[in-house]
């Protein structure tokens, strides 16, 4: 099943797969092709027989007045289908260069920077959904939804740590009408593979990849955020005094207190650094993420350590929800610089900080500072 991508994946683990490219093939193509896909699994990679799968859509405490159910056909001539272009991105993107950068382990797979992709999704708005099920709240009132969560379920094969892989996010998000929260079937204009989730998978624009659950089979609206393993007790970002000396119960309480992950944050990446054969320019070229604060509105690049900053030329974005490629040509003077910086600023004027401002953690989870690479 996994023969074709181990040909283009670094492979991390077998027994669960987890694989993710070379970063400079994954920025050669704005949107990102399936054998480039990097695969992130809590759980075994089980194929699904579409004709009898269904997707349950329910709440409880008389959230939803109608429960639906569909199969992947009937989902398709009941609802409008939408595309849209967005990056999903692993919380452990970059864990590798934060135990290296703060010369102090962390937990978890060691990913390099390639656990990212672009992917024209194709599927229903959550929204859509939730409307036909006549979820419980003033449509478009926010202040109504206050409390209110939307569970993903995957009862499909059980996980490492947890019986089954569950997630859940804000409903305010999903019945956003500019959230373009998807039940996905589609990634760039072809069925999901079996790796990334077919027949169905959430896709969650903006968020954290754990959220975006894969094979789900029911939806709940619901008080209750979702209790499992992935959401309440993994990927959350530990305060540097919890580490690997920390007692089990000192670190469960700091645990049980830190709301779960959602959002990405801002972030960028070089893949490439070169001099140029005449030794007279830098080049270089990467990818950048927008966080919860609008797109990447430029990307920076400094051959001086920040004195000064230039910008990159943005050659690809799409949307509020894709990566953004760039690449930079820097003339250089008598002096070959030793590495290459680069840093994110989005909309909003939030620009990444210097790794001497980011905190290790633990988990090695949400590394986002600014990005360094020696030259080549
Ligand atoms: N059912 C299920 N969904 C899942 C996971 C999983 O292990 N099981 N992994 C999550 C994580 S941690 C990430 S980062 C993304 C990875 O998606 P991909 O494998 O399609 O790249 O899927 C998410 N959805
Ligand atoms: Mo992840």
């Amino acid at each position: 099943m996994n023969s074709i991508h181990e040909l283009a994946l670094n492979v991390k683990s077998e027994q669960p797969w987890n694989a993710q490219p070379a970063v400079e093939e994954l920025i050669k193509h704005p949107l990102t092709p399936e054998d480039l896909m990097y695969c992130r699994n809590h759980c075994p990679v089980k194929s699904i027989d579409a004709s009898t799968f269904t997707i349950r859509v329910d709440g409880s405490d008389g959230l939803i007045q109608r429960t639906l159910e569909y199969t992947l056909s009937e989902l398709k001539s009941e609802f409008e289908k939408v595309e849209l272009v967005a990056a999903l991105q692993c919380a452990g993107n970059r864990r590798k260069q934060m135990a290296e950068k703060k010369h102090q382990e962390v937990e978890g797979l060691k990913w390099e920077t390639g656990t990212i992709c672009n992917v024209r999704w194709g599927g229903v708005r959550m929204r859509d959904i939730l409307l036909r099920a006549e979820v419980q709240m003033a449509e478009d009132d926010r202040r109504g939804m206050e409390g209110l969560h939307l569970n993903f379920a995957s009862h499909v094969t059980a996980c490492e740590e947890a019986d089954w892989f569950r997630g859940s996010i804000p409903l305010a998000k999903a019945m956003d009408q500019e959230g373009d929260v998807l039940l996905a079937y589609e990634c760039n204009g072809r069925p999901l593979s079996v790796d990334h989730g077919y027949p169905f998978r959430v896709v969650v624009p903006g968020i954290t990849g754990v959220r975006w659950v894969k094979w789900v089979q029911r939806i709940t609206v619901s008080r209750q955020e979702s209790d499992n393993f992935y959401q309440k007790e993994d990927y959350k970002v530990l305060p540097p005094d919890v580490s690997q000396d920390s007692q089990t119960s000192e670190r469960r309480i700091m645990v049980a207190r830190l709301p779960p992950l959602q959002s990405n944050t801002l972030n960028s990446v070089i893949a490439v650094a070169t001099l140029t054969p005449d030794n007279k320019h830098v080049h270089a070229k990467g990818y950048a993420i927008p966080g919860s604060s609008g797109q990447v509105k430029t990307v920076e690049v400094s051959t001086d350590e920040g004195q000064p900053w230039l910008p990159a030329m943005i050659v690809y974005q799409e949307g509020n929800w894709s990566w953004t490629l760039w690449e930079v040509n820097i003339e250089i003077g008598e002096r070959r610089p030793r590495t290459v910086l680069s840093r994110a600023v989005d909309e909003s004027g939030n620009v990444q900080k210097m790794d001497g401002e980011v905190q290790w953690n633990l988990r090695g989870i949400g590394y986002d500072a600014v990005d360094e690479k020696s030259l080549v």
